[in-house]
């Protein structure tokens, strides 16, 4: 069961994604209940060698100083009273509260999904002007936070030289509001933006999303061909004659080159796709599912689901799946494929659509081999697991 998101008066999802995402910002007010967090919880988390976090200090006046976590309790003892922010990546991956906030935002591809960032800022803490790259949705989980931002589109504004984040040189908001809890602001790549704490204790939670570049498919289409080998396609002479020096590359020997490049290249569409999924569902880096040991037989998981009743996602697990000419699909989790048959779509978009399984919904699916196979297969890969 998810939490849908409450748009405003005359805006459903189908509307945001044609008018709004990607294009330009919205303020979603009481849009979702925010997970609750105590700060000493997230200073906590900041602590850990493992997990992402900074501290970025200053103000207008002085600029900005960017720390990098690890951070001890002396570090925390040290803080002024106001204009700092502490930020904390990942979290949905360490706190399955924030991990089940993301179900919110299945109205978008999953593969696009990051991470959801936690900030702390007592009175005053920013971590400056600035735009980003990527889409981002700023729900505000406790105190409060100004926001202002520009309506003029960027992508490479002159930054400040006094401070170590990259803050805008110069900004002015045309728009301004100030987010308590519940309250949602979608933000567009290249919106320069500045969200300030006011009062003591905000907390904002941003849900950030990703997007490949070229560079990333064309290293995922290299992965995919040094693991599917084909014929070697060797080099041969264009006719050599006239060749004028032997030290020159002549023009024909240039255009036999290339055109040797461009076959290697050439995948037919099922195999970008595969080699596509299987890149954009790799799971982020020091964060890979981990198998059960020793793994349930498939009997035995299917009775500990009965008792247990429910399945929770893996927090950095993402799904995909694309329709085969077959009538099933391929699901691709965790960078491998896994084939659906024409019968299990209403399973296949169950497990890709949520973060929590409760047995109702799977009860249906526990009475056929290949539905529990299916299931088991994904609890196997530490997919799915019955503790959160
Ligand atoms: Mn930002």
């Amino acid at each position: 069961m998810t939490t849908a998101l409450r748009f405003p008066a005359g805006i459903d999802s189908e509307r945001f994604l044609r008018d709004y995402w990607q294009r330009q910002p919205l303020l979603l007010p009481d849009a979702l209940p925010p997970p609750t967090l105590d700060p000493e919880e997230l200073a906590g988390l900041a602590c850990e060698p493992e997990v992402e976090s900074r501290l970025i200090l200053g103000n207008e006046t002085h600029g900005w100083r960017l720390r990098h976590g690890p951070f001890d309790e002396a570090d925390f003892a040290a803080l002024p009273a106001r204009d700092w922010t502490l930020l904390v990546q990942d979290v949905d991956k360490w706190l399955p509260a924030f991990a089940r906030l993301i179900d919110a935002f299945r109205f978008l591809p999953d593969w696009r999904i990051d991470d959801v960032m936690v900030s702390y800022a007592p009175e005053g803490g920013s971590v400056g002007p600035h735009i980003d790259s990527y889409d981002v949705f700023l729900l505000q989980l406790a105190g409060e936070r100004e926001w202002r931002i520009s309506d003029q589109r960027l992508t490479d504004p002159p930054l400040r030289d006094d401070s170590d984040p990259r803050v805008m040189r110069a900004f002015a908001a045309d728009r301004q509001w100030r987010l308590r809890p519940g309250d949602l602001l979608y933000l567009p790549p290249g919106v320069p933006h500045w969200g300030i704490g006011r009062g003591d204790g905000c907390m904002t939670g941003s849900i950030g999303f990703r997007a490949p570049d070229g560079d990333e498919l064309l290293a995922a289409a290299s992965t995919w061909l040094s693991e599917h080998p084909r014929p070697r396609a060797p080099y041969h002479d264009p006719p050599l004659a006239g060749q004028a020096h032997p030290a020159l590359l002549n023009e024909d020997a240039f255009l036999q080159l290339r055109g040797l490049l461009e076959r290697a290249l050439s995948l037919s569409d099922d195999e970008l796709r595969a080699a596509f999924a299987r890149r954009l569902t790799e799971p982020k880096p020091g964060f890979e599912p981990v198998p059960p040991r020793p793994a349930l037989t498939r009997t035995a998981f299917v009775e500990r689901l009965k008792q247990t009743g429910r399945l929770y996602r893996h927090p950095a697990a993402r799904f995909l799946y694309y329709p085969r000419a077959d009538g099933g699909a391929t699901l691709w989790v965790d960078g491998e494929a896994l084939e659906t048959s024409a019968l299990q779509w209403p399973l296949l978009r169950l497990l890709a659509g949520q973060a929590l399984l409760e047995l109702a919904e799977l009860a249906p699916w526990l009475e056929e081999d290949d539905d529990t196979r299916l299931l088991h297969a994904l609890y196997r890969r530490g997919i799915h697991a019955f503790e959160a």
